[in-house]
């Protein structure tokens, strides 16, 4: 598709979105989206989003192209991390907490999404993002709350309770970026 023919197809897709979707989207089942509690099992597995109230540490994560600093996380088991993230990089980069199996089942999700034009290898658009792909389901806006997928120069935040312990790690699924070493191990301490 040429680029007007996107613009083209996102408007038109656009308008039917706004029509349809706006009920549920007043409704509230906008935050949450393919996450919580309809997800793929996410919130049992890896833990649950966590209260702000009850922040237990803050760790701070800085994405570069294409790495993360820290390299890894300790975290003892149950506890509620804040963790601000921050894009220093020039390209698109995504924080993502989960075990292996899921990074690799989102990589083949975030392909299609660049594929889709919804990603690029520096941005989002945003628009296209909020359409109905057709495929059955609304192709992801993105808002899991075990993730958080960020622009150059953007900052946000992901809280998260680690209610067990698992072997998680954390990730980038921009495509390209995970084989190129932009994962890290998640480590969980048995007990407070
Ligand atoms: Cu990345």
């Amino acid at each position: 598709m040429t680029s007007n023919a996107i613009k083209t197809a996102a408007l038109a897709a656009l308008i039917t979105f706004t029509i349809t979707a706006y009920g549920a989207l007043a409704a509230g089942s906008h935050s949450g989206g393919h996450g919580a509690q309809k997800g793929h099992g996410h919130a049992t597995s890896i833990g649950v989003p966590g209260d702000p109230a009850k922040v237990d540490r803050t760790i701070a994560i800085t994405m570069s192209d294409n790495f993360f600093e820290p390299e890894e996380i300790n975290i003892k088991e149950g506890e509620t991390i804040r963790f601000v993230v921050t894009n220093k990089g020039e390209f698109l980069h995504e924080f993502n907490i989960g075990t292996a199996a899921m990074h690799a089942v989102h990589q083949k999700e975030m392909a299609e999404m660049m594929e889709h034009g919804m990603i690029t290898s520096t941005g989002i658009d945003h628009m296209m993002m909020k359409m109905d792909h057709g495929d059955g389901k609304k192709m992801m806006e993105h808002n899991d709350p075990n993730s958080v997928l960020l622009e150059p120069a953007k900052q946000a935040e992901v809280i998260w309770r680690f209610t067990k312990a698992a072997e998680l790690e954390f990730a980038c699924n921009v495509p390209g970026h995970y084989e190129s070493g932009m994962t890290g191990p998640i480590h969980m301490q048995h007990g407070r």
